[in-house]
């Protein structure tokens, strides 16, 4: 028996061709950057400035992970985590030039170098920074037990279930080129039940791993946050984002932190506050005293 149903009147019906093809004009926010094959487009160098760390990014949810994270180890004195913040305009295709390429196969920002040894390591995925500084420094992960375990598991939650809120909800509920009702239904709901884990979680928890504040939580606050908080896609009444009590609890707390609010604004080419390029405590600085 087949699942199939006929397309309501008011929606297209796609029927899929034999074999898929690229066409460019497809329309919607990306369509001019997203390719379907992988690679450098064209051979672009990246600088690289004095400190241990070179990150190369976009203040965008996945960017700011990784800003938060040095930010924090900033804080804690540890002068290792120095570091130079590049910007790269994923508008622009910057992802796919030759040298950013070396470092992330994948194209998407964050990219990092860490420069620190004899032999310089790359790393790409935001959460791979995120485990490789908090195993460098030792700082921001539970030393063994449940509460590393939970530290990990949330960490992972993050990376599986973001790309249903921004990849899914988002990208159909504000980039696509018209509203489609079965794709902003399904992943409506997905991210309505995304919240309710997290607000059901944090109801007992003060932070994701427990009463730590962890790498789990600079890794999710930048996305379920910033939802919570109605900053993400315009979305703050359709999903009525004011009811989860305690997701919006532990949003408005971290948002708090003062490294948070100083790696929120690094790489960031749009809103009032703004780090386009982070090269000392300094650029930061600036921004923030600027009023
Ligand atoms: N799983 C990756 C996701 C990175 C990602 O999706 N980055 C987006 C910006 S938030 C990007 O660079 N997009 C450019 C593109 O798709 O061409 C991570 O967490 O690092």
């Amino acid at each position: 028996m087949s699942d199939e149903q006929q397309a309501p009147e008011n929606q297209d019906e796609y029927v899929p061709p034999k074999i898929w093809e690229w066409n460019q004009e497809s329309g919607g926010r990306f369509a001019n950057i997203n390719r379907p094959i992988a690679g450098a487009t064209h051979d672009k160098e990246l600088p690289i400035g004095n400190h241990p760390i070179q990150l190369y990014s976009l203040g965008t949810p996945n960017g700011v992970k990784v800003t938060v994270m040095l930010e924090e180890l900033l804080a804690l004195g540890n002068e290792g985590a120095e570091y130079d913040a590049w910007l790269i305009n994923i508008g622009e295709g910057d992802q796919f030039g030759s040298g950013f390429v070396d470092i992330n196969p994948n194209s998407k920002i964050p990219a990092m170098m860490d420069r620190s040894g004899k032999q310089p390591i790359r790393l790409f995925e935001s959460a791979s920074m995120l485990v490789h500084l908090s195993e460098k420094f030792g700082e921001f992960m539970p030393k063994d037990g449940q509460a590393r375990a939970e530290a990990y598991s949330w960490l992972f939650w993050q990376m599986g279930s973001a790309p249903y809120l921004g990849g899914g909800f988002g990208h159909f509920y504000a980039y696509a080129p018209y509203k489609m009702e079965y794709p902003i239904n399904r992943f409506a709901m997905e991210v309505k039940r995304q919240m309710d884990v997290l607000d059901r979680h944090l109801a007992d928890n003060e932070f994701l791993a427990g009463s730590a504040y962890t790498i789990a939580d600079m890794a999710t606050w930048p996305w379920y946050g910033a939802l919570a908080s109605g900053l993400l896609y315009d979305s703050k009444e359709f999903l009525q984002v004011h009811t989860y009590e305690h997701l919006n609890r532990w949003a408005k707390q971290i948002a708090e932190r003062p490294a948070v609010q100083r790696g929120a604004i690094v790489n960031r080419p749009w809103g009032d506050k703004s780090a386009l390029e982070r090269h000392s405590a300094a650029d930061i600085d600036a921004v923030l005293n600027a009023d």
